[in-house]
């Protein structure tokens, strides 16, 4: 007897569903590598930049689980399409059509590994294996369910109650793994779930030191990794006469460095708050290559990283002594999305050398290139110096005669600051700002100034920096790819007459 279309493609959503679960655990709990991130890893490299540009400016943080929504609904509807299909067929070829189905998770396995580049690394085989499992799942799923959907016939009791039975162990045992699977990943999915900041600094020059959990978040990933400090190792390896491992204890062992250090996002827009200054504590990187003996002949330091990241630094860059594995973030652990156990420090180059996640460091005789290089930005990645006016925020409603304070950020990487300079007018006229002290050389400097509007109207207040070297920042507008944006900062102000 048959059953509809519209059942099969039901049983085949099911079991799409409960693959689509079984693989969302995995993401969170054995750090495999979800399909949704697969898939952008595997497509973000192959679309036009510029759309990839356009997409992150109109989505922003939503970009990316966005995408991973799609993934998901495509994954559902060729579940459905499977479902409708198997079906079909089933209803003529019943063993036949099993057979395949069973098979077919050693097709994907190759596929997958293949996908993969290999399955040599124990992440790959354990997301292969995930995947092999999670299919297996929606095909034994989507079998049960058929079953279930086909009309005892009925004079056969035994039947029916044995279907009836089935069909509520199954219904009963499938809803409980749904709100626990669901739950779970929602409990988990709320606080590693990451979207490009958008919690930092509010209005009003930031605190000079950022609190772990208030300093912006960015990575690549869906779902961040949360690497297990016990059995995390530091492998050190290729182009060096001893290659060793270390443990994290045996990291915080070594003679520690600490280091006050503003870390900025290459796709922070002019104004934007990818911006953040902490103080850390770790080891130089130096001290770590030197243990190893790096040979002769190498060219670039490569990190890899839990969640697939690679970036890498050149190898005198990696020697210079204010390059540092930090393991502590304000006197405290790493936390997870700032890259626990361990992440790379690389003063005057943008956030993206600054590698979290770290568990290979590894020297290598070409110029190695980094996740981000792949897709086109920049590999020097030196930052541009920026300011930006932080108070008053715009579209403030001011009075003439009355005075407010103009404030905010400036930053140079380790070139510092020498000047902030800032206008009222548009930058036809520029007055010099008060400087603070000095937070530290690697990090943010904040400037303010006091400003009594004297006629109404619509202004603008723009800020610009000029770096230790006694260069002005630029004026020139350039987008954020391939080397950071460009441009003065600008405020719109409303002035209204004092006695109105
Ligand atoms: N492993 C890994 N490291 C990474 C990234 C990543 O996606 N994966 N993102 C980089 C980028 S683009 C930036 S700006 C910084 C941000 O560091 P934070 O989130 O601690 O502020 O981490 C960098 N390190
Ligand atoms: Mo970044």
């Amino acid at each position: 007897m048959r059953t509809g279309n519209g059942d099969g493609f039901k049983a085949g959503l099911i079991a799409a569903g409960s693959m689509l679960i079984l693989l969302l655990v995995g993401g969170l709990y054995a750090n495999i590598d979800t399909p949704m991130e697969r898939f952008t890893d595997w497509l973000i490299p192959r679309i036009p930049m510029s759309w990839f540009e356009t997409g992150i400016a109109t989505l922003g943080g939503y970009a990316k689980p966005l995408l991973s929504i799609a993934v998901m609904a495509a994954m559902l509807l060729l579940g459905g399409t499977i479902g409708l299909v198997y079906g079909r067929v089933r209803a003529r070829r019943a063993n036949l059509t099993a057979v395949a189905l069973l098979l077919a998770p050693g097709v994907l396995l190759l596929l997958s590994g293949a996908l993969s580049g290999g399955i040599s690394d124990s992440g790959a085989l354990r997301t292969a294996v995930f995947y092999t499992l999670a299919y297996l799942l929606f095909a034994v799923v989507l079998m049960l369910v058929r079953y279930l959907q086909e009309p005892a016939s009925f004079d056969d009791v035994t039947d029916r109650s044995r279907r009836r039975l089935l069909r509520r162990t199954l219904y009963g045992g499938g809803a409980l793994l749904t709100v626990a699977g669901i739950g779970s990943v929602l409990v988990r999915l709320l606080d590693r779930v990451s979207l490009t900041n958008v919690r930092a600094n509010v209005a009003g020059i930031p605190r000079p030191f950022t609190p772990a959990d208030e300093f912006y978040v960015v990575s690549k990933n869906f779902v961040n990794p949360s690497v297990d400090r016990d059995s995390w190792r530091l492998s050190v390896r290729g182009l060096v006469d001893e290659p060793y491992e270390l443990t994290l204890e045996q990291l915080r062992a070594l003679p520690p460095v600490t280091q006050d250090q503003t870390l900025e996002c290459i796709s922070n827009e002019v104004g934007g708050n990818l911006i953040s200054n902490a103080h850390w504590k770790g080891v130089p990187l130096r001290d770590l290559l030197n243990r190893a003996g790096v040979r002769a002949g190498t060219v670039d330091i490569a990190l890899r990283c839990a969640d697939g990241y690679t970036e890498s630094i050149p190898l005198h860059k990696a020697m210079e002594p204010d390059v540092v594995l930090a393991y502590e973030m304000n006197g405290e652990l790493l936390t997870d999305e700032h890259g626990a156990p361990a992440r790379l420090l690389v003063p005057n180059i943008f956030g993206m050398k600054n590698a979290k996640w770290i568990e290979r460091i590894e020297a290598a005789n070409f110029d190695w290139k980094g996740f981000w290089q792949k897709q086109g930005w920049s590999d020097v990645a030196t930052v541009q110096t920026m300011s930006q006016i932080r108070v008053p925020p715009q579209n403030l409603e001011l009075t003439t005669g009355k005075t407010v304070d103009v404030g905010g950020i400036a930053f140079a990487g380790s070139r510092g600051i020498q000047k902030v300079d800032w206008s009222a007018d548009g930058g036809r006229s520029w007055q010099e700002a008060r400087l603070l002290p000095e937070i530290a050389p690697l990090s943010w400097r904040f400037w303010e100034a006091s400003w009594t509007p004297d006629r109404p109207g619509d202004m603008t207040l723009s800020v610009r920096a000029t770096d230790g070297d006694g260069n002005v920042q630029t004026e020139s507008r350039t987008d954020t790819l391939p080397d950071g944006a460009t441009g003065y900062h600008k405020i719109d102000v409303r002035v209204r007459p004092a006695s109105a």
